[in-house]
């Protein structure tokens, strides 16, 4: 029986379940060498740790890790029930919570590890966290894709952390009724993407799709949806979705460093975004706040037909 301990937390309604204790061992390296290392010999605790029947498909994992720059508190690496994510926002909200939770950390600026670089983040001890995100940057504008049965939408292709397409001309209304059909425009407007090529720099993938509409919640400035890989949607507004929206709205002119852009999720709840500019990098912060909401040992049966999750 193999045990693992883990937090569980939520950010605006999106939960994130960090492994504490008990997890795979990465060995040394930087965070991108270690996720490659998960993925190639470790998938399975992924697949134990977030897939059913112990976890969900909405569920995002991270394992803490040994940080190689000694001025971060941790390294991190999220992954989720398809495979593995650069960044992750609201997990780096959860992340800091869950430490402050087991008294790694106290109200203040703290640093964290990702595969994608060093984030940093502003702690008040309780609930609140404003994170500091990896450099953003709009890629490619107004790109037309043409979605079978839908006719053509337009996007923006933007980096947050992780890749993005952004798009406001979708026609949708952006609520909980809708759900099945903006998990189904999404996900066929991602396939559309890969089918047609269109990529990140580099021939990245573009795994996240984020739609925009008018908000619900007072003093909003819009609200949103957003598949992440696989067919779950965030609950939460996206750190890595709204850092991708801000430096859209940089590129536009219709936000300047230091403004605030409130971004409402598709069920109601709200990040805080603003970016500053250094040299020529535009980096995001997003504010939120995050739960505890369970402490448990996950329990590893080899006999368990199913103990390394439901393959997807
Ligand atoms: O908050 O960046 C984020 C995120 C990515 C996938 C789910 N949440």
């Amino acid at each position: 029986m193999q045990r693992i301990q883990v937090i569980d937390s939520h950010t605006g309604g999106e939960p994130t379940r960090i492994i504490v204790a008990g997890g795979p061992e990465l060995g040394h390296g930087s965070m991108e060498q270690r996720r490659e290392r998960f993925r190639q010999q470790f998938d399975a605790y992924r697949r134990a740790v977030v897939n059913e029947p112990r976890g969900h498909d909405v569920l995002v994992g991270a394992i803490l890790c040994e940080p190689v720059d000694s001025t971060c508190v941790a390294g991190i690496i999220f992954f989720n029930n398809t495979g593995y994510l650069n960044m992750c926002g609201h997990g780096t909200i959860g992340a800091a919570v869950t430490l402050g939770h087991l008294g790694r950390i106290g109200a203040g600026r703290h640093r964290l590890e990702t595969p994608v670089g060093i984030v940093a983040f502003d702690y008040d001890g309780q609930h609140r966290v404003a994170v500091e995100n990896v450099p953003s940057y709009r890629y490619a504008t107004r790109v037309p894709v043409e979605v079978p049965g839908h006719g053509v939408v337009h996007g923006d292709i933007a980096w947050g952390g992780n890749w993005f397409f952004l798009v406001s001309d979708h026609g949708l209304e952006l609520s909980l009724a809708q759900l099945d059909r903006l998990t189904n425009f999404t996900y066929r407007l991602r396939r559309e993407l890969e089918r047609q090529q269109i990529t990140g720099a580099n021939g990245a993938e573009i795994d996240h799709i984020e739609l925009f509409g008018p908000p619900t919640q007072p003093g909003a400035h819009s609200k949103n949806f957003v598949l992440c890989p696989g067919l779950a949607y965030d609950r939460s507004p996206c750190g890595t979705g709204t850092s991708a929206k801000v430096a859209c709205l940089f590129a536009d002119g219709k936000l300047q460093p230091g403004e605030v852009w409130l971004q409402e999720s598709i069920i109601g709840s709200v990040f805080t975004a603003s970016f500053r500019l250094e040299a020529d990098r535009l980096i995001p912060r997003i504010e939120g706040t995050a739960y505890i909401t369970g402490e448990s040992m996950l329990l590893l049966d080899s006999e368990d037909p199913f103990c390394w999750g439901i393959r997807i």
